[in-house]
């Protein structure tokens, strides 16, 4: 469903998923779920880099980031530790939306996300550019606090929320899959929670 009021455009993607999950509970808590310090960060500072395989790598401020177009989502999120959120509003730069500015190499194909203190994951630029994907820096209608992201996050509702970086401050294009902190530590390249893709620890 697509709604356009004003200038604000609303996607709701929470109806495409029809129940939660296999294996995950429903639940109206918000746990937070931080490995290492919580970054505070003053958006007078803040930077957001775009890099790797590239055309026109750049770094954008946050005016000119949250100056784009602005969409609110509403998604489910899906922790790995088995409790899900349904029917959250996010408001932020659809991923879509970034793109257009950037004109990735042919050859990149997947995503290394950065953020503020360290933390990385890795995703499919195909995942990535999914309708529902977004920055997002408001959630139900207030801005993110800090141990929930702010100033700004990115929100991935079709994979688990590990993907769902936190304190987000840039774009690596990359050739090959590359895992990311959690991806390094057994946890799935993918992480689909429709296919209960959590832990990957054959190889
Ligand atoms: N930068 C960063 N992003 C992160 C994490 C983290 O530790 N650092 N934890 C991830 C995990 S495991 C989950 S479940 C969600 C939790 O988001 P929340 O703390 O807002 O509930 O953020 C994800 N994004
Ligand atoms: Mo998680």
């Amino acid at each position: 469903m697509l709604r356009k009021i004003g200038n604000l455009i609303k996607i709701n993607s929470s109806t495409e998923e029809l129940q939660v999950p296999p294996g995950q509970y429903e639940t109206d808590k918000f746990p937070v779920m931080t490995f290492g310090n919580t970054p505070s960060i003053d958006v007078h500072l803040w930077e957001f880099n775009i890099f790797g395989l590239i055309d026109n790598p750049m770094t954008l401020n946050w005016k000119q980031f949250t100056s784009l177009q602005n969409t609110k989502v509403t998604a489910d999120f899906h922790c790995v530790t088995q409790w899900s959120r349904t029917g959250d509003e996010w408001e932020g730069i659809l991923f879509n939306d970034l793109m257009t500015l950037i004109q990735p190499r042919p050859e990149a194909r997947f995503v290394m996300v950065h953020c503020y203190g360290g933390y990385t994951t890795n995703l499919g630029l195909d995942v990535l550019t999914d309708r529902n994907v977004l920055f997002a820096h408001r959630l139900n209608g207030t801005q993110i606090n800090k141990d929930h992201g702010g100033p700004l996050r990115l929100v991935v509702p079709k994979r688990y929320a590990w993907k769902s970086a936190k304190w987000v401050n840039g774009l690596e294009f990359m050739g090959t899959d590359t895992p990311g902190f959690w991806e390094s530590q057994g946890y799935h390249m993918e992480g689909n929670p429709l296919l209960e893709q959590r832990f990957d620890f054959n190889d």
